[in-house]
């Protein structure tokens, strides 16, 4: 069988390529792939080589899969439209499995055994790609020559998966040579089945493949739960080794700040799925600020993988492009975003135009002929757009990237932000008195859940530094590490908790958002780099002092609203996360008790 699948690939200049450089792991994969490859049903093979991927299209739009946009204003664009029920994250169905015990993965986590996930992904992938085609769908996350990259190989059979992934990651025969000489890869195999969601699963086996890490997952073609390199291994996978090796890999969007001065600091903010990341990272500050010389540069819009290196964290990008939310974009509120897209740009589940341009929620006027995401015309019954539809577009569409972009080694990481939609209690910003203190910030979130996922919208939950639908081991342990981390650095980033999402008592936002946004940063490059001193110090942390703080054309009152530190509100808030920090047991560290415990007779007596 390794000589059957050895001259089915023997013309792919990726596999020529690995075999030069590194023939053993040639050899592995090989044996990696014929193995599925028997277990499928012997499919037709290609290798994805990174130049197809007009080849592709053409399959997708022969199949009637794609349609084409105009190609006058969205040159080179296609909509695709999922299946209706398979158009989000599907927690419930996500699993990471050992060979230990649930207690390996918390209570934030569905666990399965090794054996028996193993045995279930058997049953329903015999056979599931007889007379299809696998690709083989080899991609390196971060800049090809970084150290801190790491390769990977997702099977699928799935050709929207394929264009995704050459649309958003790095693939084909440039990953060869960094796959090779890292001498691993995670191995990602996915089959969109018959897809039936009765019998989906996204599986996660990270001791598994030399402890590189190991994915399966079908009866799924949606984003998260079908692109594997990005959730399942930049997150998942990735998160399991880093803590391993002493790194972090976050649900974290990064932007560097330029100011007036030239000097360029970077912040990395953590906000849950589908509230506020790639927004963020295309902030396109206020008129008068770029006026007077001011920036942001993009690093990463969803994943950020940062290592120590000199007493600093240094973050990089493990993505090539944008999965980004389609509802609410628009030039209003991130012209940058309606820019990049124009071009290229794969989109799913979005409304279409009799001109065959995409319309989504909150993008502008109601067009002509407009057919829904489920492709049928619009009556105003339903949404024109699906809430969690997207955007596939490559990072090179994006006008300002960070010079540091394709840094090997990264950009330093100035402030973390913690944030999530939470339309009461958080103010609009809060700087924590030390790292501990922002770790507990980090681990209190509670925010409302999003159409990214399948579930109710809307439902406050816990959801630590945005990374619960994506942590793999014990939460608790999680919050140990971070801890850990925070003494290792010389120059820890400062941690501030921030909100766009307070709402007034008639259900609008009290603060205006995205541009906006910029007011905010720049306070915080004002504390981070030493210049505003001033702040008022509350027992939850440090808030902006009125006269200290540059915040446009809100008036006061609105002001003062969003700064309230509300004292029994966070009494009882600290009393409602409780139950949860309590339900990981021993694994939940005693230093954040402690510092619960600080915080929270501050508040008693403030
Ligand atoms: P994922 O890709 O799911 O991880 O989401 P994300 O965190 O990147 O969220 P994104 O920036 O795509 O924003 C999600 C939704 O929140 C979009 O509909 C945005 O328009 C909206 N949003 C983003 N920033 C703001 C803001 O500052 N204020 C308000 N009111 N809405 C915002
Ligand atoms: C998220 O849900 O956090 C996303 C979209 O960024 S997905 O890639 O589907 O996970
Ligand atoms: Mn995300």
């Amino acid at each position: 069988q390794k000589k059957e699948i050895e001259s089915l690939v023997k013309d792919s200049v990726f596999f020529r390529a690995m075999s030069n450089y590194n023939t053993s792991l040639m050899e592995r994969t090989l044996r990696d792939i014929s193995e599925y490859w028997v277990l499928v049903g012997k499919p037709d093979i290609k290798v994805i080589e990174g130049y197809e991927e007009q080849d592709v299209i053409n399959r997708l739009v022969e199949e009637n899969l794609l349609i084409k946009m105009n190609d006058t204003e969205y040159p080179n664009s296609y909509l695709y439209r999922s299946a209706p029920f398979d158009v989000a994250r599907s927690e419930k169905d996500t699993y990471i499995c050992t060979r230990g015990s649930h207690d390996d993965v918390g209570p934030t986590n569905y666990w399965l055994n090794t054996d028996e996930a193993i045995e279930i992904a058997r049953t329903n992938l015999e056979g599931a790609m007889k007379g299809k085609t696998l690709y083989i769908v080899p991609y390196w996350l971060g800049p090809i020559d970084s150290p801190f990259g790491q390769g990977g190989i997702e099977l699928t059979d799935s050709l929207y998966v394929v264009l995704n992934l050459m649309k958003i990651t790095r693939v084909g025969r440039v990953t060869a040579k960094p796959i090779a000489l890292s001498n691993s890869y995670v191995l990602g195999m996915h089959a969109t089945a018959d897809l039936n969601p009765e019998k989906r699963y996204i599986l996660h086996f990270p001791d598994e493949n030399d402890g590189m890490g190991t994915v399966i997952s079908f009866n799924t073609n949606y984003g998260g739960n079908a692109l594997l390199s990005k959730k399942c291994h930049a997150l998942r996978i990735a998160s399991f080794r880093a803590k391993r090796e002493g790194w972090m890999a976050e649900h974290m969007m990064m932007i560097g700040i330029r100011e007036p001065t030239g000097r360029m600091t970077y912040i990395s903010g953590a906000f849950p799925s589908s509230s506020g990341k790639t927004n963020l990272s295309m902030l396109q500050p206020p008129d008068d600020f770029l006026k007077a010389g001011w920036d942001t540069y993009l690093v990463s819009d969803d994943i950020t993988w940062m290592h120590p290196v000199n007493g600093q964290l240094r973050g990089i990008n493990p993505e090539y492009g944008f999965f980004g939310v389609a509802p609410h974009t628009s030039y209003k509120t991130n012209p940058r975003a309606m820019d990049a897209i124009k071009r290229n740009t794969l989109f799913t589940n979005v409304g279409i135009d009799s001109r065959k341009c995409p319309y989504w929620e909150g993008m502008s006027e109601v067009p002509e002929g407009l057919i829904d995401w489920r492709g049928k015309p619009f009556d105003g019954t339903d949404k024109a757009a699906h809430p969690n539809s997207r955007f596939s577009t490559p990072i090179k569409e994006y006008r300002n990237l960070s010079p540091d972009y394709e840094n090997p080694n990264g950009a330093p990481v100035s402030a973390f932000l913690f944030g999530g939609r939470r339309s009461d209690l958080m103010p609009l910003i809060m700087e924590a008195r030390s790292w501990d203190e922002g770790v507990l910030f980090g681990a209190m979130q509670r925010v409302e859940t999003t159409a990214a996922a399948i579930g109710k919208v809307g439902e406050l939950r816990n959801d630590p530094m945005a990374m619960r639908p994506f942590m793999p081991y014990n939460m608790g342990d999680y919050f140990k590490y971070y801890l850990e981390m925070g003494k290792k650095l010389e120059k820890p980033p400062r941690i501030y908790n921030v909100n766009w999402f307070r709402k007034n008592e008639s259900g609008g936002f009290l603060w205006p958002g995205y541009s906006q946004n910029m007011y905010v940063v720049k306070w915080i490059l004002g504390r981070v780099n030493g210049e505003i001193t001033d702040a008022v110090e509350t027992p939850m942390g440090y808030v902006p002092s009125l006269d200290s703080f540059d915040y446009g054309t809100i008036d006061k009152n609105t002001m003062n609203q969003l700064l309230l530190i509300d004292r029994k509100g966070f009494l009882e808030e600290l009393k409602t996360v409780r139950p949860f920090f309590e339900s990981f047991g021993s694994h939940f560290p005693d230093e954040l008790w402690e510092t619960y415990y600080n915080v929270k007779s501050r508040l008693e007596k403030w």
